[in-house]
């Protein structure tokens, strides 16, 4: 069988794509014929998200191809202007109808069966960034033109700034380029989808770190997503990088955050109704001196994050997250190492709920004498819900472990099972007791430290026989683990059994 490489956070893979017009994102899935003629057929798209500016970019998708398909067919029908070659399966054209975020799916037919490829594919009007420099629009992005004389072209400040003028979603790409901002950029008033070429190629960051503004902040109601894009060195503010205080929608999809420095939330700071969703992100070396490290949620905010990877981010209380009254904040697919506090908790909170699914929350510290280092309730106004999770070496700044800790002994710790804790848990261990809770159990993960085991982050593989594989419970598994693998998964020949922590062993 034919092997397909796979890159490491969120990396460009540029085959077929033209000029910055098209983005692509690793993971090329393979897909084995349903038939057995004895010949391999697969098909393979270099990109899982693609994003074009509506009648102006132009798409070249070139699969990779095995075997000897006979005919292409697409489903849904591809935009106006997007053609699909029935013999080659290239997909290419401008495309001239919207598209937003529409997952395609292509088939090849063999001689003995057919296999599949799908991709995701997002056509808006927009604007393509072209200059590398900060400067306004000329005209403030009254017309429709993104110019600024002070950019020599279309820098990001204009386009958003246009976007923000145009009725309806826009689109704005970002090329291979580190993007300057001398200023935070003008709020984010109308729904916009920042795409950049990954994550390890668009950045955007200030022209000193942590020079005492943010990114952006989204107001009213609009949905703002952001994918293939790292935005490194903002704040110090509250939300370095964005700020929601309205019933806003932020998405961030496979994108990177470095050195942000919060007041309250190192990257995110939410309330008021906000959302926040991620999809593939790693987060590292962000900070706050006062909640968060990574997410701060205010009351009546939500954050669901899935698939990410966060190490040295700093928080007084939550060295990755903090949550208030009313705020529910999911984690699922996760990998949180070397998080470091200066209070209590890698996940604290003094009220909310957490959603915590298959996430594997090893090597944080606090450097409070006798601060915990994992899950850290406050109050008694807080509720876990917690499953197929893995807590070891999370320890206090005496070195001892303190993996889970409450305040108040009265906040609610719901386990739904599968959990493998390297200590005793303190106490929490009289609500330890769901199906397959193992206390006091070396989870025996490889190596040191997270590593690059496939997918687009880091993560911790559990060694052969370790207790975390087959050690989670089926009906709180999450259906991919943090790589993009199927889960349950059957490693050891015992059925198909969920693996405690963010990676699924595959067989
Ligand atoms: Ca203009
Ligand atoms: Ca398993």
């Amino acid at each position: 069988m034919r092997s397909v490489s796979r890159l490491s956070l969120f990396g460009l893979l540029a085959l077929g794509c033209g000029a910055s017009a098209c983005i692509v994102f690793s993971n090329p899935a393979e897909v084995m014929p349903a038939g057995d003629g004895g010949s391999v057929l697969s098909i393979a798209y270099p990109s899982r998200d693609v994003y074009a500016i509506l009648s102006t970019t132009a798409v070249s998708l070139v699969p990779d191809v095995d075997g000897t398909p006979s005919a292409f067919s697409i489903s849904p029908a591809l935009p106006s202007g997007l053609v699909l070659n029935s013999e080659s399966g290239i997909i290419a054209g401008v495309p001239g109808t919207v598209a937003d975020d529409v997952e395609y799916t292509v088939t090849a037919a063999g001689d003995v069966g057919s296999v599949q490829d799908s991709f995701r594919l997002t056509v808006l009007a927009g604007y393509a960034v072209n200059s590398s420099l900060d400067g306004p629009d000329d005209d403030g992005g009254a017309d429709t033109s993104c110019f600024s004389t002070a950019a020599s072209g279309c820098s990001l400040r204009a386009a958003v700034q246009t976007a923000n003028g145009q009725a309806g979603k826009q689109l704005i790409l970002l090329q291979s380029q580190t993007h300057t901002l001398a200023s935070a950029l003008p709020n984010l008033d109308s729904d916009l989808v920042l795409a950049g070429m990954g994550a390890t190629s668009s950045v955007i960051a200030p022209a000193a770190a942590n020079p005492g503004h943010r990114f952006a902040e989204v107001t009213g109601t609009p949905t703002l997503k952001l994918a293939g894009v790292s935005v490194n060195d903002f704040g110090p503010a509250n939300g370095a990088v964005l700020a929601g205080y309205s019933a806003s929608a932020i998405v961030v999809k496979n994108s990177r955050f470095d050195g942000n420095r919060g007041g309250d939330g190192g990257v995110f700071d939410l309330g008021l109704g906000a959302t926040l969703t991620v999809d593939g992100a790693h987060f590292e070396n962000n900070g706050t001196g006062n909640w968060g490290g990574v997410v701060n949620l205010g009351s009546g905010s939500s954050a669901d994050i899935q698939n990410c990877y966060a190490t040295r981010n700093e928080g007084t209380w939550g060295s990755f997250s903090h949550i208030y009254a009313g705020a529910i904040m999911s984690i699922t697919n996760c990998t949180l190492y070397d998080n470091v506090n200066y209070n209590s908790g890698t996940l604290a909170s003094p009220e909310g709920t957490y959603h915590i699914r298959n996430v594997t929350l090893v090597g944080n510290s606090s450097t409070n004498p006798t601060g915990p280092a994992g899950y850290y309730f406050f109050t008694d106004l807080v509720t876990y819900f917690s499953a197929n999770s893995i807590l070891a070496d999370n320890r206090d700044g005496n070195g001892a472990e303190n993996n889970c800790h409450k305040n108040n002994v009265a906040a609610v710790l719901n386990s739904l099972g599968g959990h493998i804790i390297s200590d005793a848990a303190g106490n929490c261990a009289a609500e330890l007791t769901g199906p397959n809770d193992q206390l006091a159990t070396n989870p025996l993960l490889v190596g040191a430290a997270p590593a690059d085991n496939g997918g687009a982050t880091l993560t911790w593989l559990p060694q052969a026989g370790s207790p975390a594989l087959d050690g989670g419970v089926n009906s709180e598994c999450a259906a991919k683990d943090q790589r993009g693998e199927p889960r349950p998964a059957d490693a050891l020949g015992g059925g198909p059994l969920c693996d405690a922590g963010a990676v699924e062993a595959q067989p």
